[in-house]
């Protein structure tokens, strides 16, 4: 056999292993739904059940004990943040990170008074723009310290499975169209809804082979005087790799691979938590008003991470030869 039809081979070889591969993965590990567990798991218990095998799950009454769960209304909120600035995520459609024409955009980040936030989220007034308090950089032990006396700092069983404390805790609030498209995160997330309801549409990481990945120029939404959002090109950084399908309504003549993902879909409730495993892809929707907080775990960067990167450089160098 000539060099280049040998080649050729081998590529059509890992191809079809890339194709296989997740429905193999699938079956050995996943169920068509996320399992709900009744009561608290013991810290091995949960690591061996679910943070080693990378595996979801639902807790019911998991916070149910914290005063958050009837204390946090958003009258509540208003009166012990009142004025406070705060950082709310701005953006035109209701997608903050996400492609937008040929941009990775990112929300405008606008310093607002909590109370006026609110007005907007209450309808109150109105506001060109879609509005969500998401700033993931543990705003509610930075901007939000006022409220951590309703919710634990950690949860304390799954920092005791894997000896660590999180790295952030984050506190959601946004309106119903504000959208998180579909990433994947380094993190064992603790999803806990306090009010309404989250929407998480979820892929497993041995979905890769099917779900694309193009580079874009960086850029973040301003808002214009006249109240029209413009993409502001953010000449300085570097192309960001993101996911430029939408899940909900995926363009299968563009990516023909995503019509074999199987995604599964999950609704969290108040006082359930979402254990939301390292890698998994997410794309997240909300009742309106919902309120959320999560725990964020950096993950083990053990042999499962470096056999997740070998599936991504192999589907990524599979890509380029398409
Ligand atoms: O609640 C959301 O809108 C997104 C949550 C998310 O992406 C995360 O926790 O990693």
């Amino acid at each position: 056999m000539a060099e280049s039809e040998a080649e050729g081979e081998a590529l059509r070889a890992v191809r079809r292993c890339l194709e296989a591969f997740p429905a193999e993965a699938r079956e050995l590990s996943f169920t068509d739904s996320v399992p709900y567990l009744d009561s608290l798991p013991s810290p091995l218990e949960f690591y061996r059940e679910w943070v080693c095998p990378n595996k979801p799950c639902i807790i019911r009454n998991a916070v149910n004990h914290w005063p958050a769960l009837k204390k946090w209304t958003l009258a509540y909120l208003r009166e012990i943040m009142n004025s406070k600035l705060v950082s709310v995520a701005v953006t035109p459609n209701g997608y903050a990170d996400a492609v937008y024409q040929d941009w990775f955009v990112m929300p405008e980040e606008r310093h607002m008074p909590f109370s006026a936030f609110l007005d907007i989220v209450e309808k109150k007034v109105t506001s060109p723009g879609v509005f969500y308090v998401q700033k993931q950089c543990s705003n509610l032990t930075e901007e939000f310290p006022e409220l951590m006396g309703d919710v634990e700092s950690d949860i304390p069983w799954m920092s005791e499975a894997v000896g660590k404390k999180p790295d952030a805790v984050n506190f959601w609030l946004g309106e119903s169209a504000a959208v998180t498209s579909l990433h994947k995160d380094h993190y064992e997330n603790l999803y806990c809804v306090i009010s309404g309801e989250k929407h998480f549409l979820l892929h497993p990481p041995s979905d890769r082979p099917f779900i694309p990945y193009e580079l874009y120029p960086s850029a973040t939404y301003h808002i214009a005087e006249n109240g029209s959002f413009e993409v502001v090109d953010d000449k300085a950084a570097e192309k960001v790799p993101w996911i430029p399908l939408d899940p909900l309504n995926p363009d299968l003549e563009r990516f023909p691979e995503y019509a074999q993902a199987k995604p599964l879909r999950c609704t969290v409730k108040s006082g359930e938590m979402l254990y939301l495993p390292s890698l998994w892809f997410h794309h997240v929707q909300q009742s309106h008003g919902c309120i959320a907080v999560n725990y964020w775990y950096d993950m083990e960067y053990d042999l499962k991470y470096s056999y997740y990167q070998l599936l991504d450089s192999l589907t990524k160098a599979i890509a380029r030869k398409s």
